[in-house]
């Protein structure tokens, strides 16, 4: 009978549900592994395959875990809170409770059918009061921790949207979601003091088992540098006269090089020094500047901006007057907002001194005397750089002549040594309806009051319209008899928060829930805690680099600091899935037959061959290009054990790799081979395979741990493709159907169930190997007579000297080299070589 998916995978699925098969195992005795998949914003548009792929990754590791014998913590559930679902709200009037339970209810479907082994007493959903209610109190500690607090910030405002973003969520310029130009708006805020965080953010990447670019990109993110503040005041005949402006720089050693001074056009000290006559000029710049966002400016290199304040200031350590500039390539939010120019030696500031001709001088130089190209060295400080044309400093070398340089000014005051970081603290609130409201009152009397922890959750109240008022407000801020409510410190009078958090605060902490999710005393059980954390393996996307994995990270460690968190890091080893591509013209997969050596440069896909290149174009599936995969269509035609081992045999899980359709074949008859192998009717005698079999057995243990999914089937099937033709015993086909239930779990408990088990197949314990029976039985053995190769001989391996060489002394090529020669001398390396060494 042919194997049926469509019988068997509902069947088993409902059989392990009913069993509770996947139900965390808390036997305290065996050891702990925590898998944790980036839990998904249930969208409307439902799983995407590269879902699958990672969450099938995880679930091959949790069913090889449990059946190694450990206890698996294996959890899932919903990022709910988020803008997809309001957004829709404004359009359609639905509340986003309504279109998210749906969507959850089609992600679990669909998970479901996958036969995903997660452990569904542990659900959790942030938009659920009763997990909200934590989020709100992990706020709570974090304000009283002095963390959170307000400040009125120009934040990035996305008019189309009406909301403001993070730093994170502008990309060029422009809205993530919508991609409209984001403006400059000064709001009241809710902060979260990450900076505080920073030099720890940076110093425990070190001990992270995390892919390399994940913890660059991280370390970037944060920026710190080391460097000094120098103070440039303003000269004699300037408006302003005597002002200190205090710059920021990680060149103390390019000072006598600074030819003048830039402000962000923010600087407080733009109008105190700008002169009369350029006024006018002046405001019309800092006005263009205003609409433009952090990364827009740092990014625009090309075409540099900036005008004169009519200014000068004095350089500290020459007493050289140099002119103050206005440029809006200088942040207002890095630093001190203002910079000494050093065009020698900077990119930015060159191209900037080119563009309106100001005064260019090399103060650096090679030590070696290495010529520089015209007026120019952009050198890295360093021990082959040295000071020149610097003074006294001249022939420091540059590391020594930052030293020198802060020192010779902070006894005037005009320079100390400082510490620069990129990151921001993070602005928290958003001005939406679908997130957790923040637990704050407004009282006249006491100021900003916490909601008690025992009033929590503060509920979201039911509205009727869902539209941001555009002022800047949240749609909350309508709702009258929601905001009034009582001073929890004065029984006062006293208004609520209306801000609401943003889509990242749930899944900054939902893994420590997971650990203990129907705790309604607290936010988890300290020593359930204990026991579990931290999560040893994080499966999500890359995209997640900086944002979830930041944030998460901080919070963390906040609650570490607080004590209700016993590990300072939450994520001991991080692995981001490849992206599923989709070919861009429909003859690619021909080009593409028969090629094996990929390399993917953006989205295409360079194809090397015998020499000669050919180039398939691929690209991201997204439903404007009507390439997207729907998983539902794969588990009704081929079954979701085929889904699941087609996304782990794509290629090597954390590379790009496109989506193949006819290569799914391979996998429907790899699945009907090990079909054939259990059903069968007669087993061979003895056993055939046997060092084969424990090959294999060793082969797919190892290469699940590593996470080499693809060479594990590969594995596999060479496995069944050798019992196929000849003849499989009893063990074989146990042996087969427990490696393969990893990947394919559904046809693997139906094969166990017709070789005559009545128990789970998701249950039983993973084969033993036996190392020994794992190394070939025999080896072959080079002979060589006096180093030249004279043949080879096949023996048991563990053959000693004299069996080999009675072995090699049969060879007729040896008995011919060896004729009427004299042997003096052997060379034995066991296992490898005979020689022969004749006079
Ligand atoms: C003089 C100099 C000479 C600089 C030189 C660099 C090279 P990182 O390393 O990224 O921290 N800078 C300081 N504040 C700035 C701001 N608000 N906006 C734009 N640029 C700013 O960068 C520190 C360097 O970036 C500082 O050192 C300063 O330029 C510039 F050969 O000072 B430097
Ligand atoms: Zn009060």
């Amino acid at each position: 009978m042919p194997y049926d998916h469509k019988t068997a995978e509902p069947k088993w699925q409902s059989r392990w549900e009913a069993e509770h098969a996947f139900a965390t195992d808390t036997e305290a005795s065996k050891p702990k592994i925590y898998l944790l998949d980036m839990f998904p914003y249930p969208s409307g548009a439902g799983l995407h395959v590269g879902h699958c792929e990672g969450y099938t990754a995880t679930d091959v590791l949790a069913r090889y875990k449990r059946a190694k014998g450990f206890r698996v913590l294996h959890p899932m559930g919903w990022d709910a809170f988020g803008l997809p679902a309001e957004l829709y709200a404004v359009r359609t009037g639905i509340h986003p409770a309504k279109t998210t339970a749906a969507a959850i209810a089609n992600f679990k479907r669909q998970i479901r059918s996958l036969g995903l082994s997660y452990d569904w007493s542990r659900e959790i959903d942030t938009t659920d009061p009763l997990y909200y209610r934590w989020t709100q109190w992990i706020f709570l500690k974090l304000f009283e921790r002095g963390l959170a607090y307000q400040d009125v910030v120009p934040i990035n405002w996305c008019p189309n949207d009406r909301t403001g973003l993070a730093n994170e969520e502008v990309k060029q310029g422009r809205c993530e979601r919508c991609g409209t130009l984001v403006e400059k708006r000064n709001l009241r805020q809710w902060m979260l003091r990450i900076t505080a965080y920073a030099d720890r953010l940076l110093a425990d990447l070190e001990g992270l088992d995390w892919p390399e670019g994940t913890l660059t990109m991280q370390r970037e993110w944060i920026g710190r540098s080391e460097g000094a503040d120098i103070t440039f005041l303003v000269a004699e005949g300037s408006p302003g006269v005597g002002e200190p402006i205090v710059v920021f720089t990680t060149r103390p050693d390019t000072l006598y090089g600074a030819t003048y001074v830039v402000l962000a056009p923010e600087h407080p000290l733009v109008g105190k020094v700008t002169t009369e006559a350029q006024r006018t000029a002046v405001a019309a710049y800092v006005e263009a500047a205003r609409d433009k966002s952090e990364r827009e400016r740092v990014e625009q290199v090309k075409t540099k901006t900036g005008v004169a304040t009519g200014a000068f200031a004095i350089n500290p350590v020459n007493g050289v007057r140099v002119p103050i500039w206005i440029a809006d390539y200088v942040l207002w939010g890095y630093g001190t907002g203002a910079i000494m120019a050093v065009p020698a030696h900077d990119q930015r500031d060159f191209e900037f001194a080119q563009a309106f001709r100001l005064p260019i001088v090399q103060v650096i130089a090679p030590r070696d005397g290495s010529p520089i190209s015209g007026d120019r060295a952009f050198l890295d400080a360093g021990p082959g750089v040295v000071m020149v044309s610097s003074g006294p400093h001249t022939g420091l070398d540059s590391d020594a002549g930052k030293k020198a340089v802060i020192e010779s000014l902070a006894s005037k005051a005009l320079a100390r040594p400082k510490v620069g970081y990129k990151l921001r603290d993070w602005i928290f609130s958003r001005q939406r309806y679908w997130g957790e409201p923040i637990p704050i009152v407004h009282c006249e009397r006491c100021g900003v009051v916490p909601v008690p922890e025992k009033e929590l959750p503060v509920l979201l109240p039911a509205v009727e319209r869902f539209e941001p008022s555009g002022t800047g407000e949240s749609p909350l801020a309508t709702i009258e008899e929601w905001i009034r409510t009582r001073c929890p410190k004065c029984d006062g009078e006293a208004r609520r928060e209306t801000n609401t958090m943003p889509q990242w605060a749930g899944s900054c902490w939902y893994f420590l829930r997971f650990l203990d999710p129907r705790n309604d005393r607290a936010a988890w059980d300290p020593g359930i805690e204990r026991q579990w954390m931290p999560v040893d393996v994080y499966i999500g996307g890359a995209e997640h680099a900086v944002l979830h994995l930041l944030y998460a990270r901080f919070w963390h460690k906040v609650l570490y600091d607080a004590g209700h968190v016993s590990t300072k890091e939450p994520f001991a080893k991080l692995r981001h899935q490849g992206m599923v591509l989709a070919y861009a013209y429909r003859d690619a997969q021909d080009r593409w037959q028969g090629y094996e050596q990929i390399e993917f440069r953006g989205t295409e896909a360079h194809v090397k061959a015998s020499g000669e290149k050919l180039v398939a174009s691929v690209e991201k599936m997204s439903k404007s290009r009507l390439n997207v995969i729907n998983p539902d269509d794969v588990v009704a035609e081929h079954g979701a054990d085929v889904l699941r081992l087609y996304e782990m045999f794509m290629g090597d899980f954390e590379q790009p790799k496109p989506w193949d359709t006819r290569a799914i074949i391979g996998l429907v008859r790899f699945v009907h081979n090990v079909w054939r192998v259990v059903e069968e009717p007669k087993c061979v005698p003895g056993d055939p395979h046997l060092r084969l079999r424990h090959k294999i057995i060793r082969a797919v243990g190892e290469r699940i741990e590593a996470l080499k999914f693809n060479t594990a089937i590969a594995a596999l099937m060479e496995y069944v493709g050798e019992i196929q033709s000849k003849g499989a015993s009893g063990a074989d086909r146990e042996t087969l159907l427990r490696l393969v239930a990893p990947f394919a779990p559904h046809v693997a408990e139906e094969g166990w169930h017709h070789l005559g088990h009545a128990t789970l197949l998701c249950k039983e314990p993973w084969p033993d190997y036996d190392p020994a029976l794992t190394i070939d039985a025999t080896v072959t053995i080079a002979v060589q007579v006096s180093g030249k190769m004279r043949g080879t001989v096949e023996t048991e391996r563990g053959a000693d000297e004299a069996t080999v060489r009675a072995a090699a002394e049969k060879l007729a090529t040896v008995t011919r080299a060896l004729a009427g020669k004299r042997i003096v001398k052997t060379i034995f390396v066991p296992a490898k070589l005979l020689n022969l060494v004749v006079d």
